[in-house]
């Protein structure tokens, strides 16, 4: 590349990425808004942290040479489908499958896939569900469909993967068969204490209802 063309595409790259950035900001705002809403007509907050992420232009080359795909723009358009990303982690299980379901219909979004690592948790333990979703940002001159991944999970579930992912680094990727063990066994555990908590949390809800009713009742006497 020449210093005219290196220019051109250090242009290209910029407007590229700022594409995904917008749609992590229009994608933030869309969850927060649930989020707000949802507190106040259910009385719970389903969301812990919402975390975003544009994935660096080194990790997408490294990605690009993994899939063994073009290194052109189109070619990466058309083939990451992870350079922007929402990590959403919920209080509880339902509240990832609530979420989901009002993500998926609304009318702008376009859902092109759907990985239930939850339902069909990986053979190292992982779990989350993943949803690879489309939406369009209105540009000052064109219409960008962008594709990004919606990572949603519980508070166990991201601890567990926090720390297999730094235990996958710390051993570069040839972690001793021990500690892949016991790292299924903890995924185990801590979908476990999910199935606790959910259990929990549904009672209470159950005695917040009757005790409106009572309380409701008693208001028309
Ligand atoms: P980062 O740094 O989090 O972005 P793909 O390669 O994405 O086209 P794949 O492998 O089917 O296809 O994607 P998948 O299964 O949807 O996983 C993508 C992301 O999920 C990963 O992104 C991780 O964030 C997370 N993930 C998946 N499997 C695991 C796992 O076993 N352990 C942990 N800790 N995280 C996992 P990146 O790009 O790997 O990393």
């Amino acid at each position: 590349l020449d210093i005219k063309n290196l220019q051109s595409f250090k242009v290209e790259l910029t407007r590229f990425m700022m594409t995904y950035k917008f749609a992590l900001d229009e994608m933030n705002t869309k969850i927060k808004i649930l989020q707000e809403e949802f507190e106040y007509v259910h009385e719970h907050n389903p969301i812990e942290h919402i975390k975003c992420r544009l994935k660096s232009p080194e990790s997408i080359f490294k990605k690009v040479l993994r899939k063994n795909c073009q290194p052109s723009l189109e070619s990466i358009k058309a083939h990451i489908k992870d350079i922007a990303g929402i990590r959403i982690t919920c209080s509880f299980l339902s509240d990832i499958y609530t979420l989901s379901e009002m993500l998926q219909n609304q009318s702008d979004i376009r859902v092109l896939e759907v990985k239930d690592y939850i339902k069909h948790p990986k053979d190292n333990g992982y779990q989350s569900l993943h949803l690879i979703l489309e939406l369009p940002v209105f540009m000052t001159d064109r219409t960008e469909y962008v594709c990004m991944e919606v990572q949603i999970r519980t508070i166990a579930m991201d601890f567990w993967a926090s720390l297999e992912h730094k235990i996958y680094y710390k051993y570069e990727s040839d972690v001793p068969k021990h500690l892949l063990q016991e790292l299924k066994e903890a995924a185990d555990s801590a979908a476990a204490l999910d199935r606790k908590m959910e259990g929990i949390h549904n009672e209470i809800d159950n005695i917040k209802k009757r005790k409106k009713v009572y309380d409701e009742n008693h208001k028309l006497q």
